[in-house]
């Protein structure tokens, strides 16, 4: 390492004084005129990942869901899956080291993660589209760059199309071609192959209407949606050309406000869904003949994909096991029916995808789905060698291994990935013959809300039971258990949130009015025990 470059680069990317920022559970995110050191920073820890596990490390530059002014950055780990815990860490200190530390941090990191430092690095870069990104990812590369590492900047990508790149150099180009084109052809061969009989039935073409917060997936379907024709025709609204991103828009908007995005026209009974601005989440939704909102949030689509890999395993008759995973997230009603109408086991995680994978990699199939939209199917090898090499006695046994195999090709296995969960769920529907109602009434959602509590120290509550009891401060698990306890159907559950400066609040009630009320009344309790700030919350939304 020459500690010398690094420091003297270091200095046109230098870290504003007494700046704190922690790698969260989507890396770091915050406004981004705060985010130039750590993005050279999170160069050279690439750099040093890479070394350490001889494979291609990916940086990818952007803040999701949240407002165009912020922007953030993830690393990714050789499998195309997240950072690994221990790394987390090592990129919070390199974040906060101010700038005289910042080689021995270096060289700590180095020891301590035992790096071979003759080992050649190799970095892939993308981004979206913020304004901000560009000038954010040139400082990544620099950093990259001053520790002698190669790279490779595939510019503007969607996020999950850089985990698929990861795994793809990782795996000899096994999982598919690390290219955008063969990220295309992966995912379009495999849903043109899965709703051929659909498609051949002359069912009525079909049409999907998708809202694109104004972001980078409208760019990737734009150039992809050529290859679902004739089967499936995609409008894409909120394209980025006219609006701001995420903002009124985009899968976040609509799951958080239980409305839909401005800036889509929506007629009766019209499928239509919403990516958020990375397009890694997908939620659905429809208005029905009376004007009302149907939203169809990440456990409906879990339940949806999850019925149909169960009649395709039972098909196949193999004894493979299939699991869901959920956050206390999911709606009591969707746990209930996949538990006790699907017989489907059902686990619960801490909020944050990479929980959800690790529990999801335990299963032969492992679906998960957060109720934001963020998810996907995760297929173990075995699975996947055991569904191909099956004997296949009768013609629907054949038919629906072939159905598993295009499944396991039309899924990103790194990561949740709003276009090939659309992919799959039009599939669905267009084999299944359902409509979007008819999906929607698989179970009704219990009326649920979530609100954000400012407090001086979110950190001041801590949580057990993946999130669902608070251990600290003391007395506030019992307040809302006496809250909880004033209504049917109830339940309430706060968290301090990992990627906001806020405490999150959730609940569900039998009525709208009373979920409102529950949730009202929890955050005053937060706000009272938790060292609330600013206005006390306020009752109606
Ligand atoms: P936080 O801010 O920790 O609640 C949010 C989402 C997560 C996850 C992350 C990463 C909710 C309630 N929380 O986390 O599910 O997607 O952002 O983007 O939706
Ligand atoms: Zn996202």
């Amino acid at each position: 390492m020459d500690l010398d470059a690094v420091t003297k680069q270091s200095v046109l990317h230098a870290k504003p004084d007494g700046l704190i920022l922690q790698y969260g559970t989507a890396g770091f995110r915050t406004k981004a005129e705060h985010l130039d050191h750590v993005m050279f920073r999170m160069g050279l820890l690439a750099v040093l990942r890479s070394k350490q596990t001889k494979s291609t490390i990916g940086v990818m530059v952007t803040a999701s869901h949240n407002p165009e002014e912020d922007n953030g950055v993830k690393l990714v780990d050789p499998l195309g899956e997240m950072l690994a815990a221990s790394w987390e860490e090592h990129a919070t200190c390199l974040a906060n080291a101010e700038e005289q530390h910042l080689p021995r941090v270096l060289v700590d990191i180095s020891e301590k993660a035992a790096v071979d430092l003759h080992q050649d690095a190799f970095v892939v870069i993308g981004r979206d589209t913020r304004p901000s990104s560009e000038r954010l990812s040139q400082s990544v590369i620099d950093g990259v760059t001053v520790l002698g590492g190669q790279f490779y900047d595939y510019g503007l990508l969607t996020t999950p199309q850089l985990h698929y790149m990861v795994f793809c150099r990782n795996s000899n180009g096994q999982y598919g071609k690390a290219t955008v084109e063969g990220y295309y052809q992966k995912l379009s061969l495999a849903f043109v192959e899965l709703t051929k009989q659909a498609f051949c039935r002359g069912d009525d073409h079909r049409t999907l209407k998708v809202d694109c917060a104004n972001g980078i997936g409208a760019l990737k379907l734009a150039e992809m949606k050529h290859y679902f024709c004739p089967g499936l025709s995609v409008q894409l609204f909120n394209d980025g050309t006219k609006g701001k991103l995420n903002h009124l828009c985009g899968a976040d908007f609509v799951k958080s406000h239980q409305k839909p995005p401005q800036g889509i026209e929506m007629r009766a009974n019209e499928r239509c869904c919403s990516f958020d601005g990375d397009a890694d989440r997908i939620v659905y939704y429809y208005h029905d003949a009376d004007g009302q909102f149907h939203l169809i949030d990440g456990d409906k689509i879990a339940t949806l994909i999850s019925s149909f890999l169960k009649e395709l395993l039972l098909e196949i008759g193999d004894g493979l096991s299939l699991g869901v995973v959920q956050t206390a997230y999911a709606n009591g009603s969707s746990t209930r029916y996949l538990e006790e109408v699907m017989k489907v086991p059902v686990y619960c995680t801490k909020t944050g995808v990479k929980h959800l994978h690790h529990k999801a990699q335990e299963f032969d199939i492992g679906v998960y789905f957060e109720a934001n939209g963020h998810g996907t199917v995760l297929f173990s090898k075995a699975a996947e060698t055991k569904i191909k090499q099956l004997a296949k006695e009768s013609e629907d046994e054949k038919k629906a291994a072939k159905m598993l195999e295009n499944i396991i090709d039309l899924f990103n296995q790194t990561i949740g990935d709003a276009i090939s969960d659309m992919l799959v769920i039009e599939a669905i529907l267009a084999l299944k013959g359902l409509t979007v109602q008819q999906w929607d009434a698989l179970y009704t959602d219990l009326p649920n809300r979530q609100l954000k509590v400012k407090v001086a120290d979110r950190q001041v509550i801590s949580t057990t039971d993946a999130e669902r009891q608070v251990v600290k401060p003391p007395g506030l698990q019992e307040a809302i258990n006496d809250l909880v306890k004033k209504y049917r159907l109830s339940r309430a559950f706060v968290r301090p949130s990992g990627t906001e400066d806020i405490v999150r609040v959730y609940a569900e009630a039998d009525s709208q009015e009373n979920t409102d009320s529950l949730a009202y009344e929890v955050s005053l309790a937060v706000f009272q025990l938790a060292g609330g700030i600013g206005e006390r919350p306020q009752r109606g939304f």
